[in-house]
């Protein structure tokens, strides 16, 4: 897809795909048990909804960059580099399943149908989505969504009340959530698993490993408690490359049959790397972090240039059309974009955050309908 110097990390701007890498990438339809079948039954279709994903979570990203860097807003909580996690994760579920994600899951908003346009607005605080200009976490029941949580850790007892009612109610439902390596240390994400574990709930964790928690890097030893966690909660462990679509949406795909057969809740491992800072404000710190080899590392497994380089390479998913199927799909995605951009910026003349008084309490206790399970 096409690179923009001033928004994309450098190791992204001259991408060429690296042997060994790209092997390792093919590899793993050998080595992960029915990937290869998951991959061949999505189909062109099934790809499109991953790519056109993959590159959505990406220009949202780079929209948002732009503004900061243009003084339309002072600071953005991003994705780059993590986006395969997101994605694939969404596109493995069902329709009627619902998802909570952390800000860094932004994409999981749009993917689910909530207006691209409104996942934009809320940055500019307008008065006319769901937050009605009061909070940048955006989530609609409407679409399965909800919204993040500020306090980290805290959507796994959230998303098991969830998993509970959809068992009591006898349904065929599971709830996700993602969890960062820093936030299972919380008390609260412990909670969470300890209560869906011990009520054999249809959840499914994603953790999300990208080796860092806001400024700390986290290290090796937490990578590995991380990859027995389950074993604590006497739940089921899976584990994923999480720079890899299709491994994750594999993988989620086979915690959800585990959930629907009783044997959640299910914890996914992903594997990725955060190629910014924790937002726009300390991407410098961040840079200084880690050194420039892990990021090198990193930078030749973004997501979306293997995914390219898989479904369009030789012998690859999609044939001899592949890469002119995916200039297709990035120029659709792209026109979104363009058109959710110019609909938000609009709607800071049109309906400008409303910040009277007595308004400040509304929708806070009652939940508005957009808040109830159906
Ligand atoms: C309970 C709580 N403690 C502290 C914070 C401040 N904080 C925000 S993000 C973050 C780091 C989270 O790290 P991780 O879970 O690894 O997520 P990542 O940012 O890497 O996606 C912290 C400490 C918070 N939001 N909530
Ligand atoms: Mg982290």
């Amino acid at each position: 897809m096409k690179r923009f110097p001033a928004y994309d990390p450098a190791e992204y701007l001259d991408w060429k795909p690296e042997p060994r890498v790209m092997d390792d990438y093919r590899r793993r339809l050998d080595d992960v048990q029915g990937l290869r079948s998951t991959v061949q039954s999505l189909g062109a279709e099934g790809i499109e909804r991953l790519y056109k994903g993959l590159v959505r979570n990406r220009l949202y990203d780079v929209t948002l960059k732009r503004w900061v860097r243009t003084g339309v807003i002072t600071k953005a909580w991003l994705g780059q580099g993590e986006e395969a996690t997101t994605v694939g994760a969404v596109h493995a579920l069902a329709a009627a399943d619902v998802f909570g994600p952390m800000i860094r899951n932004a994409a999981a908003c749009f993917e689910k149908g909530i207006p691209l346009a409104d996942c934009l607005k809320v940055y500019l605080a307008t008065g006319d989505t769901v937050t009605k200009g009061r909070d940048l976490h955006i989530g609609d029941l409407r679409h399965g969504v909800i919204c993040p949580v500020s306090l980290v850790g805290d959507l796994v007892p959230v998303m098991a009340g969830f998993a509970l009612a959809f068992r009591a109610r006898r349904e065929d439902r599971v709830a996700l959530t993602w969890v960062g390596d820093g936030a299972t240390r919380t008390a609260a994400c412990h909670e969470g698993l300890a209560v869906a574990a011990s009520e054999g709930a249809p959840l499914i964790v994603v953790v999300q490993d990208n080796g860092v928690a806001l400024g700390t890097e986290c290290g090796e030893r937490l990578r590995e408690s991380l990859l027995a966690l389950h074993e604590a909660y006497g739940a089921r462990g899976l584990a994923c490359d999480g720079n890899h679509v299709f491994e994750v949406l594999h993988q989620v795909r086979a915690a959800r049959a585990l959930c629907a057969t009783g044997d959640g809740p299910v914890i996914v491992y992903a594997k990725t790397f955060r190629m910014g800072g924790h937002a726009t404000h300390d991407e410098r710190e961040a840079r200084a972090l880690f050194d420039a080899k892990t990021f090198r590392e990193w930078g030749a497994r973004d997501p979306i240039a293997c995914m390219e380089d898989f479904v369009a390479g030789p012998g690859g998913p999609l044939g001899k059309d592949g890469r002119r199927l995916l200039a297709r799909w990035e120029e659709e995605v792209g026109a979104e974009i363009d058109a959710a951009e110019r609909a938000a910026l609009a709607a800071r003349e049109s309906a400008p955050p409303d910040p009277r008084p007595e308004s400040m309490l509304a929708d806070v206790y009652a939940a508005p309908a957009a808040h109830t399970l159906r």
